[in-house]
């Protein structure tokens, strides 16, 4: 399946992002301002919340016809009918995420190093998460920060494999670094395929203006290249 990662929402459901906006709402307004892909994240809902909630958006994105994908949460994908799943290094295994999504699910792996990034394109991930880009309040506790530096090795280590993967970057993206980060990450080969943005998005006063300046910024060749 081709899939367009270029811009990639992650949703964020803490008040402290969301800041009295709706989630579902937000969704639909980054959708409106051209994101090509979007991922419920949400570590607190219980259960049915989240069934609940990852309907709710599945029936915006189906509007946009953008993927959508589960984060952790096989069970939930597979409930909702949801393209995809996002799963970290200490989620279900890859092999048992495909065997349960089937093979036209789209399944994203999150890579912080080089083994990681090759483990997960040998077991067939479609894309991979690569970050921490950047520290970010957003996600604490992230086991690296790699970079622009890091993620350009992990890069070149890829495009020598057989195995073909997406990748994403993410981990404090925004406006002012996102043709920066695009930009140098295209000094290893084919460079990213897009970038994955939580905050500029989901905590902006405008989300659809957000998603629309990163958008264009993203298919615009940057003024200091
Ligand atoms: N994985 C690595 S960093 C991160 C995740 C989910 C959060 C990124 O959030 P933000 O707000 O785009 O920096
Ligand atoms: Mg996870």
């Amino acid at each position: 399946m081709l899939v367009d990662y270029s811009l990639y929402l992650v949703t964020d459901s803490t008040p402290a992002i969301l800041k009295g906006h709706n989630l579902v709402d937000v969704v639909e307004a980054a959708l409106q301002g051209g994101v090509t892909i979007v991922q419920y994240r949400d570590k607190t809902s219980d259960t049915a919340d989240l069934i609940k909630t990852a309907r709710e958006i599945h029936e915006v994105t189906l509007r946009y016809q953008v993927p959508f994908l589960i984060n952790d949460r096989v069970d939930v994908a597979l409930a909702i009918g949801a393209e995809g799943v996002h799963v970290g290094q200490d989620d279900m295994d890859l092999a048992t995420v495909r065997r349960l999504m089937g093979k036209n699910a789209i399944i994203g792996v999150t890579a912080s190093s080089i083994e990681e990034a090759r483990t997960a394109a040998k077991g067939g991930a479609d894309y991979l998460g690569l970050g921490t880009l950047f520290a970010t309040p957003t996600k604490e506790n992230t086991k690296s920060i790699v970079g622009t530096a890091g993620i350009k090795e992990i890069l070149a280590s890829l495009s020598a494999m057989d195995e073909k993967v997406s990748t994403v970057g993410i981990g404090g993206v925004n406006a002012s670094n996102a043709q920066r980060i695009l930009y140098q990450s295209k000094a290893a080969f084919k460079g990213l395929d897009g970038l994955a943005v939580v905050s500029a998005i989901v905590g902006a006063d405008d989300p659809k203006q957000a998603a629309s300046d990163l958008r264009s910024l993203i298919g615009r060749p940057p003024a200091f290249a």
